[in-house]
């Protein structure tokens, strides 16, 4: 029965270093479900020389999961043992015998950065609404209340800081927007959702053949056109990153329906400025948002301007 070979043909290692018995797992809730996989909270009983319960997630695909999907959860778990970085979401164990593969990481309070920005616009603008509910619709939300300028490029340096990481590690994320960032006690940022992450250490750029999966909207024109994926794509889907944090957690090329992104980002269109974002944030996106890969600037040179600002805001 090709289903059967299929489950086996996809079968997870065993190693001895990250497997985790099921039965010290205590599944509380579904914090998340996708299209692809689940992630449930759970505690885990004594993991990783942690004595007492750990709040742990735990990925796993959907019951309905195919190969593909359990692929690309192998994929991470094999890409997640060879990372350890601060902003890098941090792999606790694995569940890979006798049931459904189960990844184990750190468990991230805040959820996304994309869903922990839109509560922080949500309460900014409950709170004018408190105020003047009369003109709530019509009172602009600015950032200062729960979120200075300040935190919003430590924020972006931090991502920063682990794209550098994956990057001298020659692994490309292919799927980095807020939506795949985690955020941690004390608000910091962990570079999550490693399924798609090809590592390119053969070649500079990783051909991608199988059907596309990443959302258009974060995408460098060359990987949109010719499915290339570098470093640099990467740094591409970084400029789109910025323009989220800075409109907290808006959807990129509001009201363009994704198949038109084709046609406008080769004739030259690039997203406005969004209003809450001074010059030199905007300058950025532009330089990420360069046609010519190789005009892009790197991680490291992004990082740099980065903490130059956070230096000058101090
Ligand atoms: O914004 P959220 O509540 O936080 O919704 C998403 C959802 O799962 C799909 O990714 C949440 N999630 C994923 N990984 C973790 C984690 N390690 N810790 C906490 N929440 C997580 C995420």
């Amino acid at each position: 029965v090709p289903r059967f070979l299929g489950y086996h043909k996809c079968k997870a290692e065993y190693d001895a270093k990250w497997e985790f018995p099921r039965t010290n797992l205590l599944f509380e809730k579904v914090v998340g479900e996708g299209e692809f996989g689940r992630v449930m909270a759970a505690q885990a009983l004594n993991i990783r020389g942690l004595t007492g319960y750990t709040a742990v997630a735990v990925k796993m695909t959907k019951d309905t999961g195919n190969e593909h999907d359990l692929r690309d959860l192998m994929t991470e778990l094999s890409l997640l043992k060879q990372v350890n970085h601060p902003n890098v979401v941090k792999l606790l164990g694995a569940c890979t015998q006798k049931g459904p593969l189960y990844v184990i990481v750190e468990f991230c309070n805040d959820g996304s950065l994309r869903s922990y920005l839109r509560r922080i616009r949500q309460l900014e603008c409950g709170s004018y609404h408190d105020e003047s509910t009369a003109y709530a619709d019509e009172i602009p939300c600015t950032l200062e209340q729960t979120v200075t300028p300040r935190d919003l490029v430590s924020f972006s340096w931090q991502i920063c800081k682990g794209m550098e990481y994956l990057s001298d590690m020659k692994l490309v994320h292919r799927d980095l927007a807020t939506r795949n960032v985690l955020v941690s006690e004390g608000r910091i940022m962990k570079i999550s959702d490693f399924g798609l992450t090809r590592d390119i250490y053969e070649s500079d750029a990783y051909l991608k053949t199988s059907k596309s999966r990443i959302p258009v909207k974060w995408m460098a024109v060359e990987s949109l056109y010719d499915q290339i994926y570098t470093t640099k794509s990467d740094v591409w889907s970084f400029g789109v990153l910025l323009w989220e944090i800075y409109t907290l957690g808006a959807t990129p090329y509001p009201g363009i329906p994704p198949e038109r992104l084709f046609h406008l980002l080769k004739t030259g269109y690039r997203m406005d400025k969004p209003d809450t974002c001074s010059d030199e944030v905007y300058d950025i996106m532009q330089m990420c948002w360069q046609n010519s890969p190789s005009q892009r600037p790197t991680f490291t040179e992004l990082k740099k301007i980065l903490e130059d600002m956070l230096e000058q805001s101090t």
